[in-house]
């Protein structure tokens, strides 16, 4: 029982690790691994998959351990690699540091990898447990998995409503619906995302910076996308004006840049990237190409609506304020129904005086 105990613990200071870096590792999913020595309680190394994806967690704690990994525990939160890739396969790795039992959450859907990893290392007379804490993994892993699972990005919800009901006021630019902590959260949540998207819209109306201005977060700003069909985004809007510091990408329609080439010189002058994409589906499809694992998308009220009706939204995170900003405003584009047939309450916090509704998409 204990020993059960144990595992648990150490799995979780896994998890936590992998945290740290989750939206910073590029294609590659942020990996946790905790070493722990054969008396079950010290921890001799511990690493996570460094920021752009390399070296992996395992040898990064491996490494700390030495010798002293001889006979020890390896927690890791995903599959350790079997495949030559830029680095070469971590389960070798392991059975190289003579590591007893290898302790992992989940196995990698990678083609690569999928149960060569752990055969590598069964082969090797390590004893190997998979499923402990698979779904703490899974969640943690659910942008990785839905890319390779489905080939497009998890796209993460985020929508502030007011207690009437509304996202915004017309014409008003940005309305404070949230209070701090709310907004705290939010950062904290970009920062775990690849890429944040608005429409052109809300681009227009806010002029937002959609960066991350958290201590000690600053520079874990992801990709900011803007859906802008016909290239109108301004030159001199923020977004494009800081485009060379944050990577920042307009969405647009086939031939856009063609038809409209002066608009696409002065963004591209700028910075930014312009992508052409059909529909949300093949940008989606675009961007898990190009290695992006998690959006947000962030507003306004009729490009959530289009991913809600295009069904490609997989979490709602749904912020409600006891405030009213009314009587006239942009009404919430989440209809009742939305919630109650295709999603489920996973999570609830208070942020200060709002209230967090975490939902999952049913799949
Ligand atoms: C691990 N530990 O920390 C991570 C793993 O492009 P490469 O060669 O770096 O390989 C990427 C693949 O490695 C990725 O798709 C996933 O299967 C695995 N990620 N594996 O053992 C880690 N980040
Ligand atoms: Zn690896």
């Amino acid at each position: 029982m204990m020993a059960a105990l144990d595992d648990a613990r150490f799995m979780m200071r896994a998890l936590a690790l992998a945290r740290i870096h989750l939206g910073t590792t590029g294609s590659n999913p942020s990996v946790g691994c905790v070493i722990v020595a054969p008396d079950g309680e010290t921890i001799l190394g511990e690493g996570v998959t460094a920021r752009g994806g390399r070296p992996h967690a395992e040898p990064q704690a491996l490494a700390q351990a030495g010798a002293l990994a001889r006979g020890a525990t390896a927690y890791v939160t995903l599959e350790p690699c079997s495949h030559f890739g830029k680095t070469p396969p971590c389960a070798d790795a392991l059975v190289a540091a003579g590591v007893a039992r290898v302790v992992v959450c989940l196995q990698d859907p990678d083609m690569r990898v999928s149960g060569r990893g752990l055969e590598r290392l069964r082969a090797a007379g390590i004893a190997v447990e998979t499923g402990l804490m698979e779904a703490e993994g899974r969640r943690l892993l659910a942008g990785y998995l839905t890319r390779k699972l489905l080939g497009r990005p998890r796209v993460i919800l985020k929508l502030a409503v007011s207690a009437d009901g509304l996202i915004g006021r017309r014409g008003e630019g940005q309305v404070a619906i949230t209070g701090p902590q709310s907004r705290g959260a939010v950062h904290r949540l970009r920062a775990e995302c690849d890429a944040i998207l608005i429409g052109i819209g809300t681009a227009a109306a806010d002029d937002p910076l959609l960066n991350v201005r958290l201590d000690g977060l600053e520079d874990r700003s992801p990709l900011r996308l803007v859906l802008d069909r016909h290239l109108t985004l301004a030159p001199e809007s923020q977004l494009a004006r800081t485009a060379t510091a944050i990577p920042t990408c307009v969405v647009a329609l086939p031939h856009a840049r063609a038809r409209k080439p002066e608009a696409a010189r002065a963004l591209e002058a700028r910075g930014v990237r312009i992508i052409e994409a059909e529909d949300l589906q093949a940008l989606l499809t675009h961007l898990a190409e190009e290695g992006i694992s998690t959006v947000m998308v962030e507003g306004g009220a009729a490009v959530a609506r289009a991913f809600l009706d295009a069904d490609l939204v997989d979490r709602i995170l749904l912020f409600e304020s006891d405030k009213r900003i009314g009587p006239v405003g942009v009404d919430t584009p989440l209809r009742t129904h939305d919630l109650a047939e295709r999603f489920a309450l996973v999570q609830e916090e208070r942020f200060g005086l709002d209230r967090a509704r975490d939902f999952e998409r049913i799949r």
